[in-house]
């Protein structure tokens, strides 16, 4: 099993999204890339810690590539909106991928590149990527919060982009 480490906004829809695609164990939500340990929502919220609101997916490789798990994360948020996504706006909603070894930062570069090259976008992409940091999982409340919940999801979900 290996993990990818996702930033794209709010970390339910992100979470959600991640969770339906093939191959997938597991999608957790939490926080990383701050500079306070155990961090909770309210002081992410705040922004002054600078964590983003991520999700930590665990995949089997064998099943789905890294390479397609990026490309699917370029897809499901709008990577040219510089610390906001949609609604949500602030640094902890910044657009960042949070990379596990030199492997997976030269395929989330390459990726990038052939994000840029597709045309998609009109603006440039302001995505990062960095070197993985501690990723602290979120309150239990912020888990399957959209399965939970029913909510409404401010991102695409897997089975809409799947269907397009
Ligand atoms: N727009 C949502 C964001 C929640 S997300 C977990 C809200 O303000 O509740 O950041």
């Amino acid at each position: 099993m290996e993990k990818a480490t996702f930033g794209a906004g709010c970390f339910w829809g992100v979470e959600h999204f991640f969770a339906e695609v093939p191959g997938v164990i597991d999608a957790a939500s939490g926080y990383e890339g701050g500079h306070a340990d155990n961090p909770n929502y309210r002081q992410v919220c705040t922004g002054t810690t600078n964590h983003a609101e991520v999700v930590e997916v665990t995949f089997d490789p064998a099943k789905v590539s890294y390479a397609t798990l990026v490309d699917l994360f370029f897809k499901m948020h709008d990577p040219t909106q510089m610390n906001r996504q949609g609604p949500d706006v602030g640094t902890q909603y910044r657009s960042v991928i949070f990379t596990h070894g030199a492997e997976q930062a030269r395929v989330a570069k390459e990726r990038l590149e052939a994000a840029k090259a597709s045309g998609r976008y009109a603006r440039p992409i302001v995505t990062s990527i960095e070197p993985a940091q501690t990723f602290w999982k979120a309150e239990d409340y912020h888990q399957d919060y959209f399965e939970k919940n029913h909510g409404h999801s401010c991102h695409v979900t897997y089975k809409e982009l799947a269907s397009q």
